[in-house]
């Protein structure tokens, strides 16, 4: 069943309320925004893909733009991350800054990549502090993705650790689901999704590839390319005050989504740690639901940069 926030937290989204949000902004911006399922969780809940753009029935030969949230179970704050960032580029159409963005722009956001752990999370009355899907005993999505998976000492082979990597690079339906929607953007044999963020919490960071290498991001660029990426990165980080760095510099991690989107793919991608910047251990998952207008408007200008350069 569905299960619903703890007092101090009814401002957060659940499965069925951000089901309900996503069908109603369709609702009122038929012409903006569109819904489609990407396929199915572990436990069989649609896995939402809303596209915002101009004109959004079709398929315009536009950079395309990819935010995904919750991919960590706790990590509720991305859900509204992705929610405010649909509201802000609907509900605000009509300002220029806005409209010259989403008219020149298709932008996919998933805002709950991982709706069965995001469920299991909420307990009755308290949080169960829970990371993962819900396949046995629960696989780090963030461990799952298929490049250099397992390689190189950034996740765990043992099912009941928080960085189980999985049987298999995307042995994860909610990865998979991910894996072919962006393999699916591939048209004439370019990738037409050229920048990403996926939203995690907490400890106020932007990050850029790779986490499984120290070596530089820059293999496959040339130079100027490579400091175009990482400007960008920096050049966010100045906007929302968060700390900007390679993965790789904060902990070693391997079969992650943002290593997958340049490895593979070479989209422009980024992992967004959310606030707090600091928190004893469980406690900065779990935010009131009174930060969620300001720490997601925080990034309001990060997310327009991104937007903006996604023409590299
Ligand atoms: N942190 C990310 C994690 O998956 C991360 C940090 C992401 C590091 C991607 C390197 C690459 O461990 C949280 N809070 O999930
Ligand atoms: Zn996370």
């Amino acid at each position: 069943g569905t299960q619903d926030f703890p007092s101090g937290y009814t401002g957060y989204h659940n499965y069925a309320e951000m089901t309900a949000e996503l069908q109603q902004t369709v609702r009122d911006h038929p012409t903006l925004a569109s819904l489609r399922s990407i396929g199915k969780s572990y436990q069989n809940r649609d896995i939402w893909a809303l596209k915002v753009s101009d004109n959004v029935a079709s398929d315009e030969s536009e950079p395309e733009v990819l935010f995904v949230c919750g991919q960590h179970a706790r990590e509720h704050l991305t859900v509204e991350q992705c929610l405010q960032i649909i509201k802000r580029y609907t509900d605000n159409y009509a300002t220029p800054a806005v409209k010259n963005l989403v008219d020149s722009r298709e932008v996919w956001l998933v805002p709950m990549m991982n709706p069965d752990g995001a469920e299991y999370d909420i307990a009755t009355g308290s949080f169960r502090g829970w990371r993962k899907n819900r396949q046995g005993n629960g696989t780090d999505l963030n461990r799952n993705w298929g490049y250099k998976w397992g390689c190189c000492g950034g996740s765990s082979g043992t099912s009941t650790s928080d960085t189980y990597r999985g049987t298999a690079a995307f042995s994860a339906p909610e990865t998979a689901r991910i894996r072919d929607f962006v393999n699916s953007r591939v048209v004439g044999g370019a990738q037409q999704i050229k920048t990403f963020i996926d939203f995690h919490s907490y400890s106020e960071l932007v990050l850029w590839p790779y986490g499984y290498t120290r070596a530089d991001t820059d293999t496959g660029l040339n130079a100027d390319e490579a400091r175009a990426f990482q400007t960008l990165g920096r050049q966010m980080a100045a906007t929302n005050g968060y700390t900007p760095e390679q993965a790789s510099d904060l902990y070693i991690t391997d079969g992650s989504s943002d290593d997958w989107m340049w490895g593979q793919h070479k989209i422009w991608a980024f992992t967004f740690e959310m606030y707090p910047a600091s928190g004893s251990g469980l406690n900065g998952f779990y935010p009131r639901d009174t930060v969620i207008g300001t720490q997601t408007a925080r990034n309001d200008r990060a997310v327009d940069l991104l937007m903006s350069y996604s023409d590299c």
